[in-house]
């Protein structure tokens, strides 16, 4: 009884707030499922364009579900579905609806998506979930001259400079007025610069993070044009069990009277392994917060997982103490193999 009176109160107070606000509140956007959930709420809304520029100034990559013309429709079609189906969404759970199940308005939104996508009206099913961990797919069978095909929209993907900037421009396109990050209060981005690692190294220092006793080998950081998760490039960190020295990458961003940063990445990862004598503890994201002398007063360490993987996010939130002045951010590989970073972003939380 106690926790249903505070939900109300909750709500009531939720209600005062900016309405970006309580949609925030309710979903954890770091998860592909969150944003989507944010997405299903704002059109439930039925939003008008200031409300999309507003979501859109501070969460492009959310706001631009509601506008591009197929993620739109697939928001339209989610909304017809069942709401137990809805709430295995919300519990971020996949669903699979059956064509022959569904009901006569769902059936009517999923002919119109396969319409407008140019596929047969033969649908088998959709499926929609969380498959790589990063978005959501909504993946349409259909039968086609006897045989399965499948068509995939993609739902639900995550905050990265060049996703957002190029979410900017189509949502400019839509209501006619660009949305700008704020750069000031929550959710402003830090003076972070090339941090999907398009302009190659620019505004990133190469150091050294681990060395053994010998100058040479020195293993490799580059940018890599074939894999990438945001934009045309990430930077890739490669070693052998020969590497003598083992650089890393730095940029040193001014923080202001910022209380509290969320640092977000993306890694993947090939072969990353421990070899020789090498230690694992030195292959770390870290946020080194400066003072106006240049000392440390706090390190933030991240360990990045070893082994293969395909790209999977990294979030830290992390407290400003009060006299730093600006954070050092290192990303660094001090082992063998291959490990990649891309669409890196520092947004301001409180
Ligand atoms: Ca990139």
């Amino acid at each position: 009884m106690l926790s249903l009176l505070s939900s109300v109160f909750l709500s009531i107070a939720q209600a005062e707030q900016p309405i970006r606000q309580e949609w925030l509140q309710g979903a954890n956007e770091l998860t592909p499922y969150g944003r989507l959930q944010v997405a299903l709420a704002t059109y439930d809304s039925a939003p008008n364009n200031d409300t999309l520029l507003e979501l859109g100034n501070t969460h492009p990559h959310i706001a631009v579900m509601l506008v591009e013309p197929a993620t739109k429709m697939a928001l339209e079609y989610l909304v017809t579905i069942p709401s137990t189906e809805r709430h295995k969404l919300r519990k971020s759970d996949s669903i699979i609806r059956k064509f022959d199940s569904m009901d006569k308005a769902e059936k009517k939104q999923a002919i119109a998506i396969a319409k407008s996508l140019g596929l047969s009206k033969k649908l088998v099913a959709i499926r929609v979930g969380s498959f790589n961990g990063i978005d959501i797919a909504m993946e349409i069978s259909y039968k086609h001259q006897g045989t399965t095909k499948r068509k995939t929209i993609t739902l639900a993907q995550p905050f990265t400079p060049e996703f957002a900037q190029q979410s900017r421009n189509i949502l400019e396109e839509a209501i006619g007025t660009k949305p700008l990050p704020p750069t000031t209060g929550q959710y402003s981005l830090m003076p972070f610069e090339n941090a999907s690692f398009e302009l190659r190294f620019r505004e990133w220092d190469k150091g050294v993070g681990f060395r053994f006793e010998n100058p040479e080998p020195v293993g490799t950081a580059s940018v890599d044009e074939d894999i990438f998760m945001d934009g045309k490039t990430s930077v890739r960190f490669y070693n052998t069990e020969e590497t003598m020295v083992f650089p890393n990458l730095s940029q040193e961003i001014p923080v202001g009277d910022t209380y509290k940063v969320r640092f977000q990445t993306f890694v993947q990862a090939k072969n990353a392994r421990v070899e020789y004598r090498q230690d694992a503890t030195q292959t770390k994201i870290v946020l080194d917060y400066l003072d106006s002398n240049g000392a440390s007063i706090k390190s933030d360490v991240h360990e990045v997982r070893l082994g293969t993987y395909d790209w999977e996010s990294v979030s830290i939130d992390s407290f400003v103490p009060e006299d730093a002045t600006s954070l050092r951010l290192t990303l660094g590989s001090s082992v063998s193999g291959a490990l990649w970073f891309d669409g890196c972003s520092l947004i301001r939380m409180e």
